[in-house]
């Protein structure tokens, strides 16, 4: 990694008052999880991503992509946070106010991390819920076991609680990200690709906005050309340099200890 720009965005950090830090799958990876464009193997090496990760496709075969998240989750059950997640954490609360981490992942690894505020644009994977408005019946008993689970009354099916493609982020994330995106002085961008929408246009908006924009990711992405650094390197190695390596805030002055987000 090039020392001379591990330093000038370590500078930038304890510049900045208002940090946003946009997560993807790549802080995951050094966590043993694939990324969610690495080549999918096994059952679903004929699959993309994108072909399972949307409602038609639910509706079309419940069970197949029901299994699809089932083998996702099951492979998470032994997964722990890494380097990249603590640091991440482990700044946010030595700088109380000042980190707004945005995250595109489902697998729960910063909250697991003990992330104080996560802002999750693209759901948890971990958790259900009903595929159709639910009756009264689909509250009234426990849902049928199966593959997928379903209500015993009316056939309501469960889904996982992620965002699919041609779905609605969740209004209240993303507002909170477009505004912190809007208002920050540094986005630290790592480990995604930026090809998925609105998540990536965060990264627009931040620039546009005058922030600081590095990226960090061991390839060239879409965005490279909106960052002022690019750092090639892999998350949790690069976080550990930046994040363990800034100013304490009681040696940053206290007159800016009062422009902070309030989360
Ligand atoms: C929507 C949950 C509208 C499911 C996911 C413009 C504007 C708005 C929408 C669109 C638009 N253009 C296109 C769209 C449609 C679409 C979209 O963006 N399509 C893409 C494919 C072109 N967007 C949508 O459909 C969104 N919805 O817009 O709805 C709407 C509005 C109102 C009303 C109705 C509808 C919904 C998008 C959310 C989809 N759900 N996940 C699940 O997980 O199963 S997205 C999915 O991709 C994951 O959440 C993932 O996090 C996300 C982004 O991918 P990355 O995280 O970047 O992962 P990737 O594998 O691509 O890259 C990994 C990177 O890590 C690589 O760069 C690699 O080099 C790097 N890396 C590897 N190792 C490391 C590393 N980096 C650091 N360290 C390492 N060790």
């Amino acid at each position: 990694m090039d020392k001379a720009t591990i330093d000038r965005v370590c500078q930038w950090l304890d510049e900045a008052r208002r940090l946003v830090v946009l997560t993807g799958a790549g802080v995951s990876a050094e966590s043993g999880v694939p990324t969610f464009r690495d080549v999918q193997t096994g059952l679903w090496a004929r699959f993309s991503p994108e072909e399972l990760a949307t409602e038609a496709a639910f509706r079309s075969d419940p069970q197949r992509v029901w299994d699809w998240y089932q083998h996702r989750r099951d492979a998470l059950l032994s997964v722990r946070p890494n380097a990249g997640h603590m640091a991440l954490a482990h700044y946010a609360l030595r700088h109380p106010g000042k980190l707004m981490l945005v995250t595109q992942n489902v697998d729960g690894l910063h909250q697991k991390a003990g992330q104080p505020h996560t802002v999750t644009l693209h759901g948890d994977i971990a958790a259900d819920r009903w595929l159709d408005e639910p009756g009264a019946c689909c509250m009234a008993q426990p849902p049928l076991p199966g593959r997928p689970p379903r209500c015993p009354v009316c056939g309501n099916l469960r889904r996982p609680a992620v965002v699919w493609f041609g779905e609605a982020l969740p209004a209240d994330a993303l507002a909170s990200a477009e505004r912190a995106a809007a208002d920050c002085h540094l986005m630290l961008v790592v480990g995604t690709s930026g090809v998925v929408y609105p998540a990536a246009g965060l990264v627009h908006t931040a620039s546009l906005a005058g922030a600081r924009v590095v990226i960090v990711n061991p390839e060239a992405t879409v965005l490279d050309d909106l960052a002022d650094a690019c750092i090639r390197g892999t998350s949790a190695g690069t976080l550990v340099q930046l994040l363990e390596t800034a100013t304490p805030p009681d040696m940053l002055d206290r007159k800016e200890r009062t422009d902070r987000w309030i989360p």
